[in-house]
């Protein structure tokens, strides 16, 4: 029973932690994208996509398919 306590726990940690982590991944984009960098109208759409699309899901608590497309941006932006 402790055991699984103590299990149930950390994952509620680790979920904090991740949730956290899409916001910090949206401020990098935004800080970068507030820079105005050298990107194709291409890679702008799917920067601005990616961007929307990481929100939504983290506001769905999807925080894995947030981050997924966060880095997907982040990747483009070279950051
Ligand atoms: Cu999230």
């Amino acid at each position: 029973m402790r055991a699984l306590l103590v299990l149930a726990a950390s994952f509620a940690v680790a979920g904090a932690a991740f949730a956290s982590n899409c916001p910090v991944e949206m401020k990098a984009i935004d800080a970068k994208l507030a820079a105005k960098p050298n990107l194709s109208k291409e890679n702008m759409e799917k920067v601005t996509k990616l961007r929307k699309s990481g929100e939504d899901h983290h506001k769905a608590g999807k925080h894995a398919d947030s981050m997924k497309d966060l880095n997907e941006a982040k990747k483009i932006l070279g950051i």
